[in-house]
């Protein structure tokens, strides 16, 4: 028998690795719930609109994803992800009239609230004399916007919200989200902006119980996690757009990881970011661009989220418009 070749060598390294995490992962408790949210949601923007196709739908992915020490969990290993990015995109796609997957960290940046105080419940708020509560003035505009954008948004089936916290859960809501998408071809996007954990203690390797503290170091062993934009961009949904992101502090290796990241894991583009300006300005990389899309200083409220989906959402639709003339 031939040796196997290098690249089928790598191939199937990562096939065992993909299947040793999600043999080994926790079953998600509500998967069937998830399921039938997503069929309903995919089926509903898939009705024919004006222009006789159903919407683009794009799954947005947000915050930070956990990576547990214990298997009744009481420490992870955790990122800096806010979801700010996340939940300003889902603002602007919305806005684009894309239906929204926000698939994000429980806990993190909603997309309508990024305007509200960090204590929303007690600090919007305030009773009067008759105890009574109302919104109190500074907050009455931002509080507004937030309810009515927020639920008109839903309301009308235009927002589907899925949380997660683990690695575990956020991989295992990744591939089932791919499966409605990748029966609607090339209307579908994703916009990976979750911060996905590198490394994973394994479920079959996690202690059960709190990890007890007394020795003077911690031995755990981490594992990376399979690279699952491959998987994605070549089994779940091979003619989705897709759209990955790359951070880094050190702005002198920026472009060059994200170019590896482009051609790595097959992306329709690479959103390079640094740490310190990323809410300023972010860098497209394509095949054959680099597009520098900042925010404009001008307007005190403006996004670079706001050109960035502009951007983005102009790609899709060349692409969209390609994939008919090659059927
Ligand atoms: O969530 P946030 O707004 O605080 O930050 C956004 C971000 C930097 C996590 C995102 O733009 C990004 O680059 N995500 C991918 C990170 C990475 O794994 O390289």
């Amino acid at each position: 028998m031939d040796a196997p070749n290098g690249s089928q060598d790598t191939e199937q390294t990562l096939d065992s690795q993909v299947k040793a995490f999600f043999d080994s992962a926790p079953p998600l408790q509500n998967r069937n719930d998830i399921i039938q949210k997503l069929n309903h949601f995919i089926q509903l923007n898939s009705l024919s609109s004006e222009n006789g196709i159903g919407k683009r739908i794009v799954c947005v992915t947000s915050g930070g994803t956990t990576a547990p020490l214990e298997q009744r969990c009481v420490r992870y290993v955790d990122n800096f992800s806010s979801g700010h990015r996340g939940a300003t995109s889902t603002e602007y796609f919305l806005k684009a009239g894309y239906a929204v997957i926000f698939l994000y960290r429980r806990g993190s940046f909603q997309p309508f609230c990024r305007s509200l105080p960090d204590d929303p419940l007690l600090d919007c708020f305030e009773a009067t004399e008759g105890l009574n509560i109302q919104v109190g003035e500074a907050y009455s505009k931002a509080v507004k916007t937030a309810i009515v954008d927020h639920h008109a948004a839903v309301n009308s089936g235009l927002l589907l919200k899925l949380p997660f916290s683990t690695i575990f859960e956020y991989l295992q809501m990744l591939q089932i989200i791919s499966k409605p998408m990748k029966d609607i071809g090339p209307r579908a996007m994703f916009f990976l902006a979750a911060a996905v954990s590198d490394f994973y203690v394994p479920w079959k390797d996690m202690v059960e119980h709190k990890i007890q503290s007394g020795s003077h170091i911690l031995d755990v062993k981490l594992v990376q996690v399979p690279k699952m934009l491959s998987v994605l961009r070549k089994d779940w949904a091979p003619v989705a757009f897709c759209i990955s992101f790359k951070l880094e502090t050190d702005s002198n290796i920026l472009i060059k990881k994200a170019r590896g990241a482009l051609e790595k894991y097959n992306m329709h583009a690479v959103v390079a970011n640094e740490l310190s300006t990323r809410k300023e300005q972010v860098v497209v990389v394509t095949i054959d661009d680099k597009i520098t899309v900042q925010r404009d200083k001008s307007k005190a409220d403006d996004d670079v989220e706001n050109p960035l989906i502009k951007l983005l959402s102009q790609r899709h639709s060349a692409y969209i418009e390609d994939s008919k003339r090659m059927r």
